[in-house]
């Protein structure tokens, strides 16, 4: 009322451009508030009020409230939510290059990861997402992988035989895990912390802090430590509905989204140096997997991952590629 009222008014004076109306953007992710998901969700919030002067207010939905990944994103695509933070493993459905970021042992290092990630090969992938109702923004980080078990400690690649392992719904994590023997069960997050104290499935992959967040200490005795596969988040918005904002509007989401990427990477890291040492405190067995083993993994996985790699785009393949290559030899 007050701010109708004010904008009739300078309208009237001429001496401000007409205000724009408010905005209110539902923002989802899947994790608990207590995430790193959590923490940059709580900065882009407060980052979005800062830059649009709280004429953009952004609310935030943690633990999977508005639904799982796959849900979220199609009520981005139908234009019924805003924007979310989400795995990038589930957009392959939808764009099957996107599969690149689940190619085991792709990255060595947070360093490597940046780089491609923010660099052209990562970029030309958000774009891609345009044709199919979404707008890509940045890349945030979960992170290196590992996996956790209520059967046995694994510590070789021959420990894996047998092991109930949910995984993400996505082809490359299914088919790179059946190979190595395990048994994948593709299964939302969601879902998981119920099926894994019900014992519906013995283990579970994902970076420490999501492990730590999660609580799956309280349902899991074993961790390994592999860091098989480097997994990042996306900022996601709705194209429908960023289409209809105004070019300012824009450049403040992205450039909020460009300081919670940041931001979030920063405060990930920095839980993930302290995560095993928590987790152990919790009653966790750790076990970290020599490079001997993970080369064992990695053979076992080699068909799947020329397969995965030999059906991306060439482009995106030779892209992420040169990337490396770049960031390999700038040390
Ligand atoms: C949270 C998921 C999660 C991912 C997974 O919504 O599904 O295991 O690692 O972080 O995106």
């Amino acid at each position: 009322m007050k701010k109708a009222m004010l904008a009739m008014l300078a309208l009237a004076l001429g001496t401000v451009p007409a205000l724009a109306q408010d905005v209110t953007i539902r923002f989802g992710y899947g994790l608990n508030e207590e995430s790193t998901q959590g923490e940059g969700a709580r900065f882009l919030a407060k980052e979005i009020d800062r830059l649009s002067e709280g004429r953009l207010k952004m609310d935030t939905f943690g633990g999977g409230t508005l639904g799982p990944d796959l849900q979220m994103q199609n009520a981005l695509i139908g234009g019924a939510q805003e924007m979310m933070v989400g795995s990038t493993a589930t957009l392959v459905g939808l764009i099957p290059d996107f599969g690149v970021w689940d190619v085991p042992f792709l990255f060595a290092n947070e360093k490597e990861a940046d780089h491609v990630l923010d660099g052209p090969a990562g970029q030309a992938l958000l774009e891609t997402l345009d044709a199919q109702g979404l707008v890509g923004l940045v890349y945030w980080e979960n992170g290196f992988r590992n996996l956790t078990n209520s059967v046995r400690p694994i510590a070789t690649a021959e420990d894996l035989a047998g092991i109930k392992l949910r995984v993400m719904q996505n082809p490359v994590f299914l088919d790179t895990f059946a190979a190595t023997g395990a048994s994948p069960i593709p299964l939302a997050f969601s879902e998981l912390f119920t099926a894994l104290e019900m014992r519906t499935v013995d283990g579970q992959e994902n970076p420490v802090t999501t492990i730590q967040s999660s609580r799956f200490f309280e349902v899991q005795k074993y961790l390994t430590i592999t860091n098989h596969v480097y997994s990042p988040w996306i900022v996601l918005a709705s194209k429908s509905w960023w289409d209809g904002l105004s070019a300012a509007d824009q450049e403040v989401i992205r450039q909020a989204a460009v300081a919670s990427r940041d931001f979030e990477r920063e405060y990930s890291r920095a839980a993930s140096s302290k995560a095993v040492e928590a987790l152990k405190a919790e009653g966790m067995e750790v076990t970290v997997m020599t490079p001997e083993e993970l080369a064992k993994v990695a053979a076992m996985a080699d068909p799947v991952i020329s397969k995965v790699t030999g059906a991306l785009s060439p482009e995106v393949w030779n892209a992420v590629q040169a990337s490396l290559a770049e960031v390999r030899t700038a040390n």
